[in-house]
């Protein structure tokens, strides 16, 4: 049962909307087991442990001292007048109470005060501090004892009987199913005790009411006459040990049936929090799809007579300077890795280079960005930010997500155009290699004549690079609608033999979805950004496990 116990709130993150109402909950379900398994312990024949309960001023410590016939309770009107709890109980027991003092965490706070005077074996009198208390540890104490109680002695007086919060501690009770016993305390007025016995019997019927009549002056005591034989009687009846087995036992039914009810509320709880997060969450990878989707269509560029007369002068100016120029291969090389790098790193193609000058120096990222089709990192940082915009608003417009919004402002950064940078860098692969790759695999289905042509041309080279750029910018859409047209009248007819055309197809098919495929990821990891940070809000999910096992158990036995 030690399940609820150094983790309040299982984990829960404190920035939830609903935080303190499921930690009280979880830690009102916790008192409820320890109390659970604090009950099993002792057994059904452990004295009952009867409470005197009320608010201040009512009587409790007077009423506390009438019972055991001691001035044991402070008495007094300055409050709270009594600090923690005042327990009487027979003097074999007084080691298992101090255990349990400890146990509970009131030991500090409390004093035990073994009966002399009158004794009742099998009773623990309990005179507690004000539940109405200033002091949060006095609430606590009295909220604990009301667990506990086998029995409660509700003191009211005449001055504050239609006090709401003492209201509430008869309407739990009634609930609960508790024997509890109303007093209403310093009763002068027979108006007044007809008035409260009429309201409580109207919420709560049969529920009994005892009246005891006001004393002159400022006792610490009352006289043992009539006023208080009745509760002497309560507490003889536990002479009898039957007396004893039969309300413990009750008390233990009821005990569990009122702590499976809490861990059904606290589920549920939990579960409508998680579905919450759930829902949140799918939100969220709902955009991400649509966003996705959306760019994926924008991908599938269409091209036009301008685009092909690009893609012309670029194949020209590319063939132009490796092949007539007879440049050695390593230049070539070098003159790939460079473009490469660059295309890595700014994505889109560029067959702006109409002029002559080397495409090592014309190629720049401006020139990319400059390209009226095709996509960009502008593009993927325009998807991002309007997925991060799309996210912002269903947080926004939705009451139930309220928290999440601020919890997403405040823990799921954006992606800034440096990190798009390099996430595209990591995920997109190495085309220089790949077309490296290609080369060689062609090379290798070629007769040695053909391969001694190849040796001599760098069109293949020069066409590989367009068509990579052609899929970078454009897709294979664009390379369909322009291999024909500008791509194959620059492929010599040797080569064309060699199926060269679907080899290019099939480069330009991998380059792209290679390119669909970090376009995915970066925004997927913008998306997990905000799933991961909703993930975290809890509750431990072992924890909730064990709830529920426990629920189960719990289940079985009521
Ligand atoms: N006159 C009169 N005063 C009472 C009676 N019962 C309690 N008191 C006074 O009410 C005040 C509060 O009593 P106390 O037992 O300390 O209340 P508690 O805060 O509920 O423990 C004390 O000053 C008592 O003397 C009564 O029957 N007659
Ligand atoms: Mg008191």
């Amino acid at each position: 049962m030690a399940v609820l116990q150094g983790q309040p709130d299982l984990g829960l993150d404190p920035r939830v909307k609903n935080y303190p109402a499921l930690k009280k909950q979880i830690i009102d379900t916790g008192g409820l087991l320890h109390a659970v398994e604090w009950r099993n312990r002792l057994g059904p024949y452990f004295p009952v442990l009867i409470c005197i309960l009320g608010g201040t001023g009512a009587g409790k410590s007077v009423l506390f001292n009438s019972l055991i016939a001691a001035k044991a309770s402070k008495v007094g009107l300055r409050r709270p007048c009594t600090r923690g709890a005042m327990i009487s109980c027979p003097l074999p027991l007084i080691d298992t109470l101090e255990g349990f003092l400890n146990e509970w965490g009131f030991r500090s706070e409390s004093q035990i005060f073994p009966y002399q005077a009158r004794t009742f074996e099998n009773v623990i009198l309990v005179d507690t501090p004000d539940f109405d208390s200033i002091e949060k540890s006095n609430q606590i104490i009295s909220d604990h004892f009301f667990i506990l109680s086998d029995l409660i002695l509700f003191v009211a007086s005449q001055e504050k009987y239609a006090d709401m919060a003492g209201r509430k501690v008869i309407r739990n009770a009634f609930k609960w199913g508790k024997e509890i016993r109303v007093i209403l305390n310093k009763a002068v007025s027979e108006d007044a005790f007809a008035d409260f016995q009429q309201s409580l019997c109207n919420e709560f019927p049969e529920m009994e009411l005892t009246r005891i009549d006001r004393i002159e002056g400022i006792p610490d005591i009352l006289p043992t006459d009539n006023r208080i034989t009745h509760f002497l009687n309560v507490l003889e009846k536990f002479e009898s040990i039957d007396e004893v087995f039969m309300l413990r036992n009750a008390e233990n039914t009821r005990l569990r049936s009122i702590t499976l009810e809490n861990l059904e509320t606290t589920i549920d709880s939990i579960n409508n929090f998680q579905a919450r997060v759930r829902k949140v969450i799918h939100s969220v990878e709902t955009i991400a799809e649509n966003v996705i989707e959306k760019v994926e269509s924008q991908l599938d560029v269409s091209g036009s007579k301008d685009v092909e007369e690009r893609i012309q002068v670029r194949l020209e100016n590319l063939l132009r300077k490796y092949d007539i120029l007879y440049a050695p291969r390593s230049v070539v090389r070098m003159a790939f890795r460079k473009v490469f790098t660059t295309i890595r790193s700014a994505i889109p193609a560029n067959w702006v280079a109409r002029d002559e000058a080397s495409i090592d120096e014309k190629v720049s990222i401006e020139t990319f960005l400059q390209n009226d089709y095709g996509y960009s990192l502008a593009m993927i940082e325009a998807s991002i930010a309007r997925f991060n915009l799309s996210v912002a608003e269903i947080l926004s417009s939705e009451e139930d997500f309220s928290d999440f919004r601020s919890i997403a402002l405040e823990s799921c950064p954006r992606l800034t155009s440096e990190q798009i940078r390099t996430f595209y860098e990591q995920v997109f692969p190495n085309i220089e290699q790949l077309l490296e790759g290609e080369f060689e695999k062609f090379k290798q289905g070629l007769s040695t004549a053909d391969e001694l042509k190849l040796y001599g041309s760098y069109t293949l080279w020069a066409v590989f690079l367009v068509t990579a750029e052609v899929a970078i910018g454009g897709g294979i859409t664009l390379l369909d609608m322009v291999l024909n047209t500008a791509i194959a009248p620059f492929i010599p007819k040797w080569l064309l033999k060699l199926k060269i055309v679907d080899i290019l197809r099939d480069i330009a098919a991998r380059v792209d979805s290679y390119r669909r495929d970090a376009f995915r990821e970066i925004l997927q990891s913008q998306a997990k950004i905000y799933t991961d940070v909703f993930l975290t809000l809890g509750p431990d999910e072992a924890s909730v496990k064990n709830l529920m096992n426990l629920r189960d158990s719990f289940k079985n036995t009521v």
